[in-house]
């Protein structure tokens, strides 16, 4: 306002009627309050598109810790999926072979020996078991420590399949002396897996607690009298560790 007042004198200095210079003044006022509003209008777009940045950066930050959690421990997390496949004659030195188990993952098999898992998140196991019976101890043919003590079965991955069903069937313990082959089992966290020979198995559990624990299978299914030589005290053929977090 100062400015349009100074202007305003120089005119009226230089002859300008009153009436003039009033028309001027108001003129001028006119176009600084234009500038001032387009002036505003600039600012609040600019505001209106930092929001809208600022809520785009925090539903892909939310997006990305929900991700980061599937594979940590997380209470929110969804479902964590662990393949395992069991073979039925991997090479277990020149002149033998033995069954093994390997984690399936998207850059190709793995070594079992050491499986990370997350704490308190459903986890998703498959088992495909390329492998025939072999008798165990009756008490690992029992399901335990999976949601709801059950297993899935699907009908076969061989042709000698124990299992002829389309879908998957719940059940709650296998035939120790005819079905199984191998077992997943955590015996620090009660879980027993029993796995149907020939078979495609998935069941769903928790770890509720964080650590390192041991998982074995139970089938002797190594050499020696015992069939616990060989493959079956070997870290990463029938057993390894699980370190849950
Ligand atoms: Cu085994």
């Amino acid at each position: 306002m100062e400015v349009g007042t100074a202007t305003g004198r120089a005119y009226s200095r230089s002859g300008m009627s009153d009436t003039k210079v009033a028309v001027v003044l108001v003129v001028l006022t006119l176009v600084f309050m234009v500038i001032g509003m387009a002036m505003i209008g600039v600012a609040s777009s600019q505001q209106g598109t930092i929001r809208t940045q600022q809520s785009q950066i925090q539903s892909l930050q939310s997006q990305g810790s929900a991700g980061a959690g599937s594979q940590s421990s997380n209470s929110t997390a969804g479902p964590f999926k662990l393949t395992l496949l069991i073979v039925a004659a991997a090479q277990w030195n020149s002149t033998a072979t033995a069954p093994k188990y390997w984690v399936l993952t998207p850059d190709g098999l793995k070594s079992p020996a050491n499986i990370s898992l997350p704490a308190h998140t459903l986890i998703q196991l498959t088992i495909v078991d390329y492998d025939t019976a072999s008798p165990l101890p009756s008490e690992y043919g029992q399901v335990s420590g999976t949601v709801g003590n059950v297993v899935y079965v699907v009908n076969g991955t061989a042709a000698a399949s124990n299992f002829t069903q389309a879908s998957a069937t719940a059940v709650s313990s296998l035939n120790p002396e005819t079905q199984i082959g191998h077992t997943f089992t955590i015996p620090q966290l009660g879980i027993n897996i029993p796995v149907a020979a020939n078979s495609v198995e998935m069941a769903d559990f928790y770890i509720n607690q964080t650590g390192t624990f041991v998982w074995h299978c139970e089938d002797p299914c190594g050499y020696g009298p015992s069939g616990w030589l060989g493959p079956m005290s070997a870290n990463g053929w029938m057993g390894g560790s699980i370190t849950v977090s």
